[in-house]
Protein backbone atom coordinates (compact mmCIF):
# COMPACT_ATOMS: atom_id res chain seq x y z
CA UNK A 1 0.00 0.00 0.00
CA UNK A 2 1.52 3.43 -0.71
CA UNK A 3 2.83 5.27 2.67
CA UNK A 4 0.40 5.87 5.47
CA UNK A 5 1.21 9.68 4.79
CA UNK A 6 -0.24 9.92 1.23
CA UNK A 7 -2.63 12.19 1.17
CA UNK A 8 -6.30 11.64 1.27
CA UNK A 9 -8.03 10.97 -2.10
CA UNK A 10 -5.00 11.79 -3.83
CA UNK A 11 -5.01 11.06 -7.35
CA UNK A 12 -3.11 7.41 -8.06
CA UNK A 13 0.16 7.39 -8.43
CA UNK A 14 1.31 4.00 -9.77
CA UNK A 15 1.74 1.36 -7.11
CA UNK A 16 4.49 -1.37 -8.03
CA UNK A 17 5.78 -3.94 -5.45
CA UNK A 18 8.82 -2.61 -3.42
CA UNK A 19 10.34 -6.68 -2.70
CA UNK A 20 12.52 -7.11 -5.83
CA UNK A 21 13.64 -10.82 -5.44
CA UNK A 22 9.96 -12.87 -5.44
CA UNK A 23 9.53 -15.34 -5.02
CA UNK A 24 8.25 -18.64 -7.41
CA UNK A 25 4.81 -18.48 -6.98
CA UNK A 26 4.37 -15.07 -6.02
CA UNK A 27 4.68 -12.88 -9.37
CA UNK A 28 3.84 -8.93 -10.46
CA UNK A 29 1.05 -8.37 -11.75
CA UNK A 30 0.97 -7.41 -15.79
CA UNK A 31 0.84 -3.24 -14.95
CA UNK A 32 -2.33 -2.95 -16.40
CA UNK A 33 -3.75 -5.45 -13.84
CA UNK A 34 -2.50 -3.46 -10.75
CA UNK A 35 -5.01 -1.29 -9.38
CA UNK A 36 -5.53 2.48 -8.69
CA UNK A 37 -7.04 3.71 -6.04
CA UNK A 38 -10.45 4.85 -7.59
CA UNK A 39 -12.90 6.58 -5.81
CA UNK A 40 -16.94 6.79 -4.72
CA UNK A 41 -17.92 8.30 -7.54
CA UNK A 42 -16.82 5.25 -9.98
CA UNK A 43 -17.27 2.80 -7.19
CA UNK A 44 -20.92 1.56 -7.49
CA UNK A 45 -20.98 1.58 -11.31
CA UNK A 46 -17.74 -0.44 -11.18
CA UNK A 47 -19.95 -2.69 -8.73
CA UNK A 48 -23.05 -3.27 -11.04
CA UNK A 49 -20.56 -3.75 -13.94
CA UNK A 50 -18.85 -6.85 -11.92
CA UNK A 51 -22.32 -8.14 -10.65
CA UNK A 52 -23.20 -8.07 -13.95
CA UNK A 53 -20.23 -10.14 -15.41
CA UNK A 54 -19.60 -12.33 -12.31
CA UNK A 55 -22.43 -14.10 -11.52
CA UNK A 56 -23.28 -14.37 -8.14
CA UNK A 57 -21.65 -18.17 -8.03
CA UNK A 58 -18.87 -17.57 -10.19
CA UNK A 59 -15.76 -19.05 -8.46
CA UNK A 60 -12.16 -17.71 -8.64
CA UNK A 61 -9.83 -19.99 -10.07
CA UNK A 62 -8.40 -22.47 -8.15
CA UNK A 63 -4.80 -23.80 -8.95
CA UNK A 64 -3.03 -27.56 -8.35
CA UNK A 65 -1.27 -27.70 -5.23
CA UNK A 66 2.34 -27.44 -8.10
CA UNK A 67 1.72 -24.02 -8.07
CA UNK A 68 1.91 -22.93 -4.56
CA UNK A 69 4.46 -20.31 -3.56
CA UNK A 70 7.09 -22.07 -1.13
CA UNK A 71 6.47 -19.16 0.96
CA UNK A 72 3.42 -17.25 1.07
CA UNK A 73 4.68 -13.33 0.68
CA UNK A 74 3.27 -11.25 4.12
CA UNK A 75 2.17 -7.64 3.77
CA UNK A 76 1.43 -5.08 6.00
CA UNK A 77 1.19 -6.08 9.68
CA UNK A 78 2.94 -9.11 10.30
CA UNK A 79 3.17 -9.28 13.64
CA UNK A 80 0.79 -6.92 15.89
CA UNK A 81 1.79 -5.05 18.61
CA UNK A 82 0.72 -5.03 21.98
CA UNK A 83 0.26 -7.22 24.87
CA UNK A 84 -2.63 -8.78 24.47
CA UNK A 85 -1.35 -10.26 21.25
CA UNK A 86 1.58 -11.50 22.25
CA UNK A 87 -0.01 -12.82 25.38
CA UNK A 88 -2.86 -14.78 23.09
CA UNK A 89 0.24 -15.70 20.44
CA UNK A 90 2.69 -17.18 23.32
CA UNK A 91 -0.16 -19.62 24.60
CA UNK A 92 -0.94 -20.76 21.05
CA UNK A 93 -4.04 -18.69 20.56
CA UNK A 94 -5.39 -21.43 23.42
CA UNK A 95 -7.65 -18.79 24.82
CA UNK A 96 -8.57 -17.25 21.71
CA UNK A 97 -11.56 -16.40 20.98
CA UNK A 98 -13.67 -14.93 18.06
CA UNK A 99 -16.35 -12.48 19.22
CA UNK A 100 -19.28 -12.08 17.23
CA UNK A 101 -20.87 -8.94 18.56
CA UNK A 102 -19.35 -9.83 21.95
CA UNK A 103 -22.33 -12.55 22.59
CA UNK A 104 -21.84 -15.08 20.71
CA UNK A 105 -17.83 -16.75 20.15
CA UNK A 106 -15.93 -19.66 18.95
CA UNK A 107 -12.62 -21.08 19.83
CA UNK A 108 -9.86 -21.88 17.52
CA UNK A 109 -10.99 -25.71 17.95
CA UNK A 110 -14.59 -25.15 17.91
CA UNK A 111 -13.89 -23.44 14.58
CA UNK A 112 -11.76 -26.35 13.24
CA UNK A 113 -14.36 -28.59 14.17
CA UNK A 114 -16.82 -27.03 11.69
CA UNK A 115 -17.02 -28.04 8.00
CA UNK A 116 -14.27 -26.76 6.30
CA UNK A 117 -13.34 -25.55 2.91
CA UNK A 118 -10.04 -25.97 1.35
CA UNK A 119 -8.55 -24.42 -1.90
CA UNK A 120 -5.86 -22.61 -3.55
CA UNK A 121 -6.28 -19.36 -4.86
CA UNK A 122 -4.00 -16.61 -5.84
CA UNK A 123 -4.24 -13.52 -3.64
CA UNK A 124 -3.70 -10.18 -5.63
CA UNK A 125 -2.65 -7.55 -3.83
CA UNK A 126 -3.32 -3.68 -5.11
CA UNK A 127 0.62 -2.65 -4.89
CA UNK A 128 1.04 -5.00 -8.21
CA UNK A 129 1.99 -8.32 -6.72
CA UNK A 130 0.11 -11.95 -6.29
CA UNK A 131 1.07 -14.93 -4.80
CA UNK A 132 -0.53 -18.22 -4.33
CA UNK A 133 -1.35 -20.14 -1.43
CA UNK A 134 -3.67 -23.17 -0.07
CA UNK A 135 -6.09 -21.89 2.63
CA UNK A 136 -8.47 -23.57 4.98
CA UNK A 137 -10.74 -22.32 6.77
CA UNK A 138 -15.00 -22.32 7.56
CA UNK A 139 -16.69 -21.04 5.12
CA UNK A 140 -18.18 -17.40 6.53
CA UNK A 141 -21.75 -18.51 5.03
CA UNK A 142 -21.98 -21.20 7.28
CA UNK A 143 -20.85 -19.63 10.39
CA UNK A 144 -23.14 -16.42 9.98
CA UNK A 145 -26.24 -19.07 8.93
CA UNK A 146 -25.41 -21.00 12.10
CA UNK A 147 -25.04 -17.61 14.31
CA UNK A 148 -28.25 -16.28 12.56
CA UNK A 149 -28.24 -13.20 11.16
CA UNK A 150 -31.22 -10.56 11.21
CA UNK A 151 -33.12 -9.65 7.98
CA UNK A 152 -32.12 -6.42 7.89
CA UNK A 153 -28.34 -6.74 7.89
CA UNK A 154 -26.34 -5.82 5.42
CA UNK A 155 -22.52 -6.00 6.15
CA UNK A 156 -19.93 -8.07 8.03
CA UNK A 157 -17.02 -6.00 10.22
CA UNK A 158 -13.78 -7.63 10.66
CA UNK A 159 -12.64 -6.19 13.39
CA UNK A 160 -8.64 -6.59 13.42
CA UNK A 161 -6.01 -6.90 16.50
CA UNK A 162 -3.05 -4.43 14.30
CA UNK A 163 -2.54 -1.09 14.36
CA UNK A 164 -1.38 -0.48 10.67
CA UNK A 165 1.90 1.32 11.73
CA UNK A 166 0.63 2.09 15.05
CA UNK A 167 -1.72 4.14 13.67
CA UNK A 168 -5.71 3.25 13.47
CA UNK A 169 -6.97 -0.06 13.60
CA UNK A 170 -7.30 -2.44 10.99
CA UNK A 171 -10.72 -3.14 9.75
CA UNK A 172 -12.65 -4.69 6.68
CA UNK A 173 -16.15 -4.98 5.90
CA UNK A 174 -17.93 -7.03 3.25
CA UNK A 175 -21.61 -7.10 1.72
CA UNK A 176 -23.84 -10.39 3.12
CA UNK A 177 -23.69 -11.30 -0.11
CA UNK A 178 -19.48 -11.51 -0.59
CA UNK A 179 -19.75 -13.04 2.92
CA UNK A 180 -21.99 -16.18 1.77
CA UNK A 181 -19.72 -16.60 -1.80
CA UNK A 182 -18.74 -20.17 -1.30
CA UNK A 183 -15.00 -19.24 -1.15
CA UNK A 184 -15.26 -16.72 1.48
CA UNK A 185 -13.13 -18.05 4.58
CA UNK A 186 -12.50 -17.61 7.81
CA UNK A 187 -9.11 -19.32 7.56
CA UNK A 188 -7.11 -21.00 9.77
CA UNK A 189 -4.80 -22.58 7.80
CA UNK A 190 -2.24 -21.74 5.18
CA UNK A 191 -0.66 -24.60 2.85
CA UNK A 192 -1.42 -27.23 5.30
CA UNK A 193 -0.11 -25.81 8.61
CA UNK A 194 -1.16 -23.75 11.25
CA UNK A 195 -1.64 -19.73 9.79
CA UNK A 196 1.72 -17.98 10.10
CA UNK A 197 1.24 -15.13 12.41
CA UNK A 198 3.36 -13.22 9.47
CA UNK A 199 -0.03 -14.03 7.83
CA UNK A 200 -2.96 -12.77 10.39
CA UNK A 201 -2.84 -16.14 12.84
CA UNK A 202 -4.97 -16.99 14.48
CA UNK A 203 -7.46 -16.13 11.68
CA UNK A 204 -8.27 -14.23 8.63
CA UNK A 205 -10.69 -13.38 5.97
CA UNK A 206 -10.56 -14.96 2.56
CA UNK A 207 -12.61 -12.75 -0.22
CA UNK A 208 -11.28 -14.68 -3.00
CA UNK A 209 -12.97 -12.22 -5.78
CA UNK A 210 -11.97 -8.73 -3.98
CA UNK A 211 -8.30 -7.33 -3.47
CA UNK A 212 -5.75 -8.31 -1.03
CA UNK A 213 -6.52 -5.44 1.13
CA UNK A 214 -9.95 -6.91 2.23
CA UNK A 215 -8.49 -10.05 3.52
CA UNK A 216 -8.78 -8.86 7.08
CA UNK A 217 -5.76 -10.84 8.93
CA UNK A 218 -5.96 -11.22 13.18
CA UNK A 219 -9.45 -11.11 12.80
CA UNK A 220 -10.55 -11.05 16.44
CA UNK A 221 -14.46 -10.13 16.09
CA UNK A 222 -17.93 -9.69 13.87
CA UNK A 223 -19.96 -7.95 13.86
CA UNK A 224 -22.61 -7.95 11.76
CA UNK A 225 -25.12 -4.86 10.62
CA UNK A 226 -26.98 -2.35 8.87
CA UNK A 227 -24.21 -0.01 7.90
CA UNK A 228 -20.35 0.54 8.78
CA UNK A 229 -20.73 4.32 8.63
CA UNK A 230 -20.22 4.23 12.59
CA UNK A 231 -16.56 2.65 12.08
CA UNK A 232 -13.24 4.45 11.64
CA UNK A 233 -14.10 7.04 8.96
CA UNK A 234 -16.90 5.68 8.23
CA UNK A 235 -15.77 4.15 4.65
CA UNK A 236 -15.82 0.37 5.57
CA UNK A 237 -12.11 -0.69 6.13
CA UNK A 238 -8.70 0.68 6.93
CA UNK A 239 -7.88 1.67 3.08
CA UNK A 240 -11.68 2.60 2.35
CA UNK A 241 -10.93 5.47 5.03
CA UNK A 242 -8.05 6.60 3.03
CA UNK A 243 -9.58 6.62 -0.58
CA UNK A 244 -9.57 2.90 -2.07
CA UNK A 245 -12.73 1.57 -3.13
CA UNK A 246 -15.17 -0.29 -0.78
CA UNK A 247 -15.93 -2.65 -3.98
CA UNK A 248 -12.47 -4.37 -4.18
CA UNK A 249 -13.54 -6.87 -6.92
CA UNK A 250 -11.38 -8.46 -9.44
N1 LIG B 1 -5.18 -6.84 9.94
C1 LIG B 1 -4.57 -6.62 8.76
N2 LIG B 1 -5.07 -7.23 7.67
C2 LIG B 1 -4.48 -7.04 6.47
C3 LIG B 1 -3.36 -6.16 6.32
C4 LIG B 1 -2.86 -5.55 7.48
O1 LIG B 1 -1.87 -4.78 7.45
N3 LIG B 1 -3.49 -5.80 8.68
N4 LIG B 1 -2.81 -5.97 5.05
C5 LIG B 1 -3.68 -6.28 3.91
C6 LIG B 1 -2.98 -6.31 2.63
S1 LIG B 1 -2.71 -4.84 1.84
C7 LIG B 1 -2.69 -7.48 1.99
S2 LIG B 1 -2.04 -7.52 0.44
C8 LIG B 1 -2.91 -8.76 2.68
C9 LIG B 1 -1.58 -9.47 2.83
O2 LIG B 1 -1.79 -10.78 3.31
P1 LIG B 1 -0.50 -11.67 3.57
O3 LIG B 1 0.30 -10.99 4.67
O4 LIG B 1 -0.98 -13.02 3.95
O5 LIG B 1 0.29 -11.68 2.27
O6 LIG B 1 -3.49 -8.65 3.95
C10 LIG B 1 -4.41 -7.59 4.09
N5 LIG B 1 -5.00 -7.69 5.39
MO1 LIG C 1 -2.31 -5.42 -0.35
Amino acid sequence: MPPATAPRRSSAGTLVASGSSLLGGCDRLPRSDALQPLFDASESLTQRTHRLLASRESLDREYPATDIAPTFRPNGTTRPDGAEYRRLADGGFHDWRLRVDGLVEFSLDALRAMPARTQITRHDCVEGWSCIGQRTGVPLGGLLSRVGVHDSARFVVFHCADRYRGGDRYYESLDLREAHHPQTLLAYALNGADLPVANGAPLRLCAERQRGYKMAKYVMRLEVGESFAHLGGGHGGFWEDRGYRWWAGI
